[in-house]
């Protein structure tokens, strides 16, 4: 037996051998890596090695190989050539093949084959293609002057870029507001020789005073695209990544409330910043207040938020050493930037943060002081108040101001007129309000003069806001009713005249013993009244209404050197203006001449009469029988208006004789009168002898009386 063995002699046993970058020794575990859109470069080779290297080439072989792969890769004859390909020339044993891929490959293979050769490790795998990682480690939005606009990034990776980005979006302050797109080719956009780092500065910035960001905290607020390679056939790859704020805050509004007076101490301010900034950052020499173009860093000695859901408003108490370095409307105010103030994330304001101008917020006018008068244009005291006058602790407007009055429960008078509302002078912190007939429940006759007023005044431009003063009483008192009444039926000459008063309130002091004026209707005269009790300790009030209140004065004597013997029904009475009445409340004495003139009601004198009937029985003669009328039983007598008048009247009732009113008057110095009668009837004839009976009536200007006796007549 023989073994046979075969020889084929034929193509030649070289191998096509696949190199990654183990060229000197195959070596499996070696990979194939790059990013997407690398070239990468394959050699192959052939070779007759058991242990193939690159130094085992056999370098006579020429010929065609074709490549395959995963799906995704592509093959390149050249690192430059634009077009893909299957089919390599291998020259003198070896052949370049460039390996690319658009997309992302994870253990990809590479096909490599030859008609006439096997491929002594095909297919070969390991090969990987990934993104490149843009991994932004930090971010940060600035601007670079001091009108909070924010203007430039500055964004540092966490790897080195390979290139610049194609692409940074922005936004602000949101997360989808704002938008600005810098492409990589931009001038604006720069990247530092350390590739780490890009620097934006903004053709076009954003929007001013905006010093935070509106976006949710996880906000990413930049995009980053990139394209491994530049290379147009590549998908983009977009890394949001979050931008941190580095825009220090900004004064926004800057008020000072108004200080009566301007003085030393503090002021308060209310001071508004354009993001919530750390509210223990404020105390201490914090803000830059511009006057006059001079700046001075002033100290907050203290800082309250005004509301409980932000810290980017606050009421401020600050240091006015002296009132040159005190906060005024038109000075400016910024922060300082050296100072304390820093937003919530730590930042500083900029070097140049721009100032504010400051305004006053206005504290609504005080009334210092009120007062109400009883002064009509004329002069007149009626006692009906005309005006109240306040004083206020500044000007005010009298447009601004809504004024109202109330003088008691239901005594009020709301929301005045401006045309009620007048200026003093030229004194607009002083004004004068018309009030007769505006005080609803009085009317506009009605007299009162006292009662102090409150007024509220509440002032348009200063909502939510009013003050209140007490108007005090500056109406001196007046007289509303008097009546005079005589003492009764005294004997001796001990009783007195009494005159009633009243007036519109208490009455405080007197100054003289007699204080009222009188007018005598008849003749058109004025007369006064002495009285013996003006002393205020010694003066009986008799009766309150009210606030009125009446007192009992005791006359001693009327001035009748006037020539009134005794005041009348009808004549009129009024304080005395030189005799300082003064009312009790205020202590404000009736200086007015023209004050209200009041009726004086008198009252009948009482008094006693009787007739004295002598030659009773009469015997007719020359001598007329005496029927006289004898006043008896008062002081008054000579101040009584008596008219008498009476008839005769025979047994059978008959008058016989009458004496006609009117002309019997009393002669006022005396205390009888005489009616006289000779016997003879109304036709003059002489009476028959007999009783007769003689009816004498006296009127004394308020009723009649009457009393009646007997007479004889003996012929
Ligand atoms: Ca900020
Ligand atoms: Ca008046
Ligand atoms: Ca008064």
């Amino acid at each position: 037996y023989y073994d046979t063995a075969y020889m084929t002699v034929g193509k030649r046993a070289e191998y096509l051998v696949t190199f990654y970058s183990d060229t000197n020794a195959y070596n499996a575990s070696t990979k194939l890596s790059g990013e997407v859109g690398d070239r990468l470069l394959v050699t192959i080779i052939a070779t007759k090695a058991g242990t193939p290297t690159i130094d085992s080439i056999s370098t006579g072989i020429s010929t065609t190989i074709s490549v395959s792969g995963t799906s995704g890769l592509v093959f390149y004859d050249s690192y430059t050539s634009t077009t893909s390909t299957t089919s390599f020339t291998m020259v003198n044993g070896r052949a370049s093949v460039w390996v690319s891929s658009s997309d992302t490959i994870n253990n990809g293979k590479i096909y490599v084959a030859a008609s006439e050769y096997s491929s002594y490790n095909s297919p070969r795998d390991q090969i990987y293609f990934t993104r490149p990682a843009v991994s932004v480690d930090s971010a940060f939005y600035y601007s670079r002057t001091g009108f909070g606009m924010v203007d430039s990034v500055d964004i540092y990776y966490a790897v080195k870029l390979g290139m610049i980005p194609d692409s940074i979006t922005l936004f602000w302050p949101g997360s989808d507001t704002g938008k600005r797109v810098i492409s990589g080719t931009s001038a604006e956009m720069t990247l530092a020789a350390d590739s780490s780092h890009i620097t934006i500065v903004l053709a076009n910035p954003f929007a001013t005073e905006i010093t935070v960001s509106t976006a949710p905290v996880s906000s990413k607020q930049g995009i980053s695209y990139d394209r491994p390679n530049n290379n147009p056939g590549v998908q983009e790859t977009s890394s949001p990544f979050a931008i941190t704020d580095r825009v220090g805050p900004l004064v926004m509004t800057a008020q000072v409330l108004e200080r009566i007076p301007a003085g030393t101490g503090t002021d308060t301010m209310y001071v508004s910043f354009s993001e919530d900034i750390k509210a223990s950052s404020l105390v201490g020499n914090s803000l830059i207040l511009i006057k006059n173009g001079v700046s001075t860093t002033i100290s907050i000695l203290a800082a309250t938020a005004t509301s409980t859901t932000s810290t980017s408003s606050f009421k401020l108490t600050v240091s006015t050493p002296t009132p040159v370095f005190g906060p005024v409307a038109g000075d400016s105010l910024r922060i300082e930037p050296a100072g304390p103030i820093t937003d919530a994330l730590g930042n500083s304001a900029h070097l140049l943060n721009r100032p504010v101008i400051i305004t006053v917020k206005p504290i609504p006018a005080a009334i210092n002081s009120g007062y109400y008068v009883d002064n009509d244009p004329s002069g007149k005291a009626d006692g009906v108040v005309d005006s109240v006058v306040i004083k206020f602790n500044k000007s005010i407007s009298i447009g601004d101001a809504i004024i109202s009055l109330d003088w008691g429960s239901i005594n009020k008078a709301d929301s005045i007129a401006q045309t009620k509302i007048n200026y003093v002078g030229t004194d607009s912190s002083l004004i004068e309000i018309y009030v007769r007939g505006l005080f609803k429940n009085i009317g506009a006759d009605s007299v009162k003069t006292s009662g102090d007023m409150t007024a509220t005044v509440v002032y348009k431009s200063i909502p939510n806001e009013f003050v209140q003063g007490s108007i005090t009483d500056s109406a001196a008192a007046v007289a509303v009713d008097s009546a005079i009444y005589s003492p009764g039926k005294a004997v001796n000459g001990t009783s007195v005249d009494s005159l009633y008063v009243t007036f519109s309130e208490a009455l405080g002091s007197i100054g003289q013993t007699s204080p009222f004026e009188l007018l005598c209707t008849k003749l058109q005269v004025n007369y006064t009244l002495n009285l013996s009790n003006t002393g205020i300790s010694s003066l009986v009030k008799t009766k309150s209404d009210g606030e009125k209140c009446t007192y009992k004065f005791i006359v001693d004597a009327v001035d009748t050197t006037t020539g009134v013997k005794y005041p009348a029904n009808g004549d009129s009475l009024w304080i005395n203006s030189t005799a300082r009445v003064a009312d009790n409340a205020a202590g404000k004495v009736q200086s007015a001449g023209n004050n209200r003139r009041v009726p004086l009601h008198v009252n009948p004198i009482p008094f006693d009469w009787n007739i004295l009937i002598d030659k009773n029985p009469y015997i007719p003669s020359n001598d007329s029988m005496q029927i006289k009328i004898v006043i008896t039983g008062t002081k008054m007598l000579e101040k009584v208006n008596l008219s008498a008048w009476g008839k005769i009247y025979d047994v059978l009732g008959n008058c016989i004789y009458e004496w006609k009113k009117g002309g019997h008057i009393f002669d006022k110095q005396g205390t009888e009168l005489d009616l006289g009668w000779k016997g003879r009837n109304t036709q003059g004839r002489l009476v028959g002898s007999g009783v007769y009976s003689v009816d004498i009536s006296i009127d004394n200007g308020t009723n009649v009386t009457n009393q009646r006796k007997r007479i004889g007549v003996k012929r």
